[in-house]
């Protein structure tokens, strides 16, 4: 019998077949206009593995931006000129084409969601788009933008309201106030800072998507990023290159701590941690930086971890982390949580099994 005539076993062919078969979805939709400049911010990085859609109520600004799908939500109320910063106006918006995206987000498994709080269209539309893509079965982490404190009292006190309704509507939110670039970065240009806050999202996604696709040595998969991102509530991200393995303490807090995010980690209830590492660096030091974060959080946290071992001498290691169930500093709101996921009807009649 010729070998390609086999009749056992499985091809590398048919195991990729398989594996592009049963790859997660991931889709990323911006709301509004920070949400497209992420978006767009994604395109022009050629990021692989992710979807991105752009909603908007403002046709100009939809059209100067990158996406693999457009929408204009909220023409008959707005006329394609935008919400003019008032959540209600981009509430109904998207209530006006809510069936277009029901469509849209079809099938996805992780939806990120992304936009800035405080004008009218990403404030208004976008828990309602959250609230769609858990319906639908997806997995929602949300990413927003608290606005400056020069943009006014109102804009802050429009974003502040929201925050409830966004976490109730997210497995997962991630808030960034655009104050802190100015603290990190003094004396940035604006257009520099925004980049900056918006690269850190794109970082975000890029490493989410490599880390659940790349074969890696000790695997971590999308069931195990659902299972820390399922409501998941306020939750933390950092990226790390570690260079020093002495300074046990410092790089500890560096791994729970981003500078961009106000929360306080001791506490967090799910975790994935995830290494990438040279094999010339000594297990016992992973190991101890492992414990070493574990233990700040709740004692009772699920935490996930995963590496990837490169071949090499280079001594480099790479940290990536994701925390949820923290609490947000400097800001009260309610305990609010997720809403219970929507039970999907499978159309299965249990009575006639
Ligand atoms: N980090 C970051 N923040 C942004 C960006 N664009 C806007 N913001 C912030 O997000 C807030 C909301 O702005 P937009 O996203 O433009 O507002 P919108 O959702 O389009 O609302 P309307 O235009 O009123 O319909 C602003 O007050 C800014 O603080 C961006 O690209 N990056
Ligand atoms: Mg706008």
């Amino acid at each position: 019998m010729r070998e390609n005539q086999k009749k056992y076993g499985v091809t590398n062919k048919e195991l990729e077949e398989i594996l592009s078969e049963s790859r997660a979805k991931l889709v990323v939709v911006g709301v509004g206009g920070a949400g497209g400049n992420v978006v767009d911010l994604i395109k022009k990085n050629k990021l692989e593995g992710v979807e991105t859609i752009s909603i908007n109520t403002d046709a100009q600004d939809l059209l100067k931006i990158n996406a693999d799908t457009k929408i204009l939500i909220g023409k008959r109320i707005t006329g394609g000129l935008g919400a003019g910063s008032d959540p209600i106006i981009g509430e109904a918006a998207v209530k006006e084409d809510e069936e277009e995206i029901r469509e849209a987000l079809g099938g996805a498994d992780l939806t990120f969601i992304v936009a800035g709080l405080g004008g009218g269209t990403g404030t208004g539309a976008s828990p309602t788009i959250a609230s769609l893509a858990r319906e639908s079965g997806s997995v929602v982490m949300t990413i927003v933008f608290f606005p400056f404190s020069v943009e006014g009292a109102k804009r802050q006190e429009i974003a502040l309201n929201s925050l409830k309704n966004f976490l109730t509507n997210s497995d997962t939110f991630v808030l960034i106030p655009n104050d802190k670039i100015l603290e990190l970065k003094p004396g940035i240009s604006l257009k520099e800072g925004i980049y900056y806050a918006n690269k850190a999202v794109t970082d975000l996604i890029k490493n989410l998507v490599e880390i659940i696709e790349a074969p890696t040595t000790i695997n971590v998969d999308f069931a195990d990023l659902r299972t820390v991102l399922e409501e998941g509530g306020i939750s933390t991200f950092t990226s790390l290159e570690i260079n020093d393995f002495n300074k046990l303490e410092e790089i500890t807090k560096q791994v729970l701590i981003n500078p961009l995010i106000e929360v306080e980690t001791s506490g967090g209830k799910k975790a994935l941690l995830f290494i990438k590492t040279s094999s010339s660096v000594e297990i016992e030091k992973i190991s101890s930086l492992l414990e070493s974060v574990v233990s700040q959080l709740d004692p009772n946290a699920q935490v996930i971890w995963g590496a990837n071992i490169v071949e090499d001498d280079s001594s480099k290691t790479k940290v990536f982390s994701i925390i949820t169930g923290v609490k947000l500093l400097n800001i009260k709101i309610e305990e609010v949580v997720a809403k219970p996921k929507p039970s999907i009807d499978l159309g299965i009649d249990l009575e006639s099994l």
